[in-house]
């Protein structure tokens, strides 16, 4: 099997953990780096965060830093969904791991020029380190694979009406990546949303006997309890692994080709993926939009990741 290399952008993150933990296990993926961006908290949380996770699950990976502010817009964090800590549920031990002395957006600049144009980037939050990136050395545009990023949605937001969190919490950016005119692979809230972790299914993860099955359930359990206060849903969704399951078997997957433009205008669509489902605007599509997955199939990857620590 040919491993998909990937560099794995986040904000942990209760559910960039889930990418974390999968994306390190699965054998199909080939994990370079973690690179960490401020989002659903601050820099320096969102490191820790990204940090402990690592020590806990033993991941022979570096972990980079990356740009502790959106680009234009005034910071925003998640703290409804994710917490004070921004990974509040699981307790840690203390932290002996560290961040790599190279800055996030050097390791990613420095290893897609390197590369044979075969590495996958799979931003799981704000896409800042991505549009610095793109700005600072746009020889890597034709060196990267494809985007898989978690972001956005054609229906409603979940921060305001029009806009899903990681584009509202740095629009621009997002906007300098769905203009690059690199392929990309959108999981927006239409389908990640649908990953919802009741209390079944977190059992049936704890179940495994390990530690990787027990910080999913003390990660899971609380966002059970926020993503049901903060929108009503049943549990909480595991939106970002969503992209760590499309690489691993996309037949899982149903997307359909969209022509996706970022709003950044500072109205009250500030932060929507625009996305031309019926393609009215006769524009070339710039993305592949998640619809649909098999969640049964899913879920079944994630439990198998789970399995694959000891
Ligand atoms: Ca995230």
């Amino acid at each position: 099997m040919t491993k998909r290399k990937i560099i794995l952008d986040c904000d942990p993150g209760h559910d960039d953990a889930v990418a974390m933990l999968m994306a390190y296990a699965h054998p199909a993926i080939d994990l370079l780096g973690i690179t960490i961006v401020a989002g659903n908290q601050t820099l320096e949380n969102t490191v820790r965060n990204g940090l402990n996770v690592a020590q806990l699950l033993d991941m022979d990976v570096p972990i980079y830093a990356g740009m502790p502010q959106p680009l234009v817009r005034q910071q925003l964090v998640a703290g409804n969904v994710h917490g004070s800590t921004g990974l509040d549920g699981p307790t840690f031990g203390p932290l002996h791991r560290q961040a790599e002395s190279t800055p996030a957006v050097r390791f990613i600049i420095d290893t897609l020029l390197a590369s044979d144009g075969d590495i996958t980037l799979v931003p799981t939050g704000p896409l800042t380190n991505i549009a610095v990136a793109m700005r600072m050395e746009p020889r890597i545009l034709p060196k990267i694979k494809e985007i898989v990023l978690m972001g956005g949605a054609y229906g409603t937001g979940n921060f305001t009406p029009s806009a899903e969190f990681n584009i509202l919490a740095d629009p621009e950016a997002a906007r300098v990546v769905f203009t690059a005119g690199v392929s990309l692979v959108m999981m927006g809230l239409d389908l990640t949303n649908q990953t919802v972790c009741t209390p079944d299914i977190i059992e049936r993860m704890e179940a495994v006997g390990n530690r990787a099955g027990k910080l999913f359930g003390d990660m899971l359990r609380f966002t059970l309890k926020t993503q049901y206060e903060a929108f009503g849903l049943a549990a909480g969704p595991i939106h970002d692994a969503t992209t760590i399951g499309y690489l691993i078997d996309p037949s899982l997957f149903d997307l359909q080709d969209m022509f996706v433009q970022v709003d950044i205008n500072r109205g009250p669509s500030y932060g929507r993926t625009v996305c031309d489902e019926h393609n009215v605007l006769k524009q070339a599509p710039n993305a592949k939009v998640g619809k649909g997955i098999d969640n049964d199939g899913f879920f079944d990857l994630v439990e198998h990741c789970i399995r694959m620590y000891h």
